[in-house]
């Protein structure tokens, strides 16, 4: 049996699935759509909830997308996803449903009807563009901001340094359904991200990918800089390539943890606000969690 054609920026098409649309310069979601849409290619159906996506995508009389989309509840989503894939396999349509949605709309407001959807196990892709805030509704924290960062719901001020909270492990709780395969990935690694789509097409059940994308205008960096920042943040070990296949868990990438974080954080205007006992408590986040991940998962 010959081998499928690897993914990379060779052999990838050169058709475009996504254009037109009015996000802004370096958006990093748009560019995760952009690439994950030419390797799922034209049959498959797409479901968006409210979010910059749908804002920038669905804009009367135009559409952004080459494939059928539509816009759902905010909480529906993934719902919406697997009651297109039922109608696709009653009507004998051999077509994808893929559910994009930002990190407000799946690890907060849509996360029971992923969950319920993982767990009835129909084929469909979920990918969630994690941009760390309410973007589209003006910069508010979400369940996946990290600590200190600031947004208009955590400000930083003299006593409280932004976001107080970690970031909520949406890769792992994915996981603990048994899902057929879920992986994070960033838009700075993006033939990793493409491989990874390629995978969830590939995947016997529901597919679950997690990728960091950011937002110049919520993070406050120039617009040339995305890819940087988004290969910084794996680099230094704030962010993580892995993924769950066959039960087990696998890390793609190892970070350097003795990397300097401040020349990720200092990019960006949400963190210019924090001092050296805040940045320790970051690095002291960054080794608890890879001292975990490394004696769990390697
Ligand atoms: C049920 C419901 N609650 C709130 C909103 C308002 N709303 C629209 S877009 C949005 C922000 C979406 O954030 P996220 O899912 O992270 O996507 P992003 O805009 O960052 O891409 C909110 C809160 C809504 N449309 N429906
Ligand atoms: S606000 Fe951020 S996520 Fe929204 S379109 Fe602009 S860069 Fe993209
Ligand atoms: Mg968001």
């Amino acid at each position: 049996m010959s081998q499928p054609v690897k993914i990379n920026a060779r052999t990838i098409t050169k058709d475009e699935y996504f254009y037109g649309h009015k996000a802004c310069g370096g958006c990093g979601e748009s560019l995760a759509l952009r690439l994950a849409l030419k390797v799922i290619g034209e049959d498959a159906y797409l479901s968006l909830p409210a979010g910059c996506m749908a804002a920038v995508s669905f804009i009367y009389p135009n559409m952004a997308f080459k494939q059928n989309a539509i816009i759902t509840p905010f909480a529906s989503t993934a719902a919406v996803a697997t009651g297109v894939a039922a109608g696709l396999k009653a009507l004998n349509k051999n077509k994808l449903s893929v559910g994009f949605a930002g990190d407000g709309g799946t690890a907060d407001i849509g996360i029971q009807a992923l969950s319920g959807a993982i767990d009835r196990g129909e084929k469909f892709i979920y990918i969630c563009t994690d941009n760390e805030a309410y973007m589209n509704t003006g910069i508010q924290k979400s369940g996946l901001t990290p600590f200190g960062a600031s947004t208009t719901t955590t400000p930083a001020g003299k006593v409280i340094r932004g976001n107080v909270k970690p970031k909520k492990n949406m890769f792992e709780i994915v996981a603990a359904h048994g899902i057929a395969y879920a992986a994070t990935a960033s838009v700075g690694y993006l033939e990793d991200f493409m491989m990874k789509v390629q995978k969830a097409k590939e995947a016997n059940g529901p597919a679950y990918i997690h990728v960091f994308s950011p937002c110049p205008t919520g993070w406050g960096h120039e617009s040339d800089k995305t890819i940087e920042i988004a290969k910084e943040v794996v680099d230094n070990g704030l962010w993580y390539l892995a993924e769950f296949e066959n039960g087990k868990f696998k890390l793609n990438k190892t970070p350097k943890l003795d990397s300097d974080v401040r020349l990720y954080l200092n990019a960006q205007s949400r963190f210019k606000h924090l001092t050296d006992d805040d940045i320790r408590e970051i690095e002291a986040l960054r080794e608890e969690k890879w001292e975990r991940l490394i004696k769990e998962w390697s």
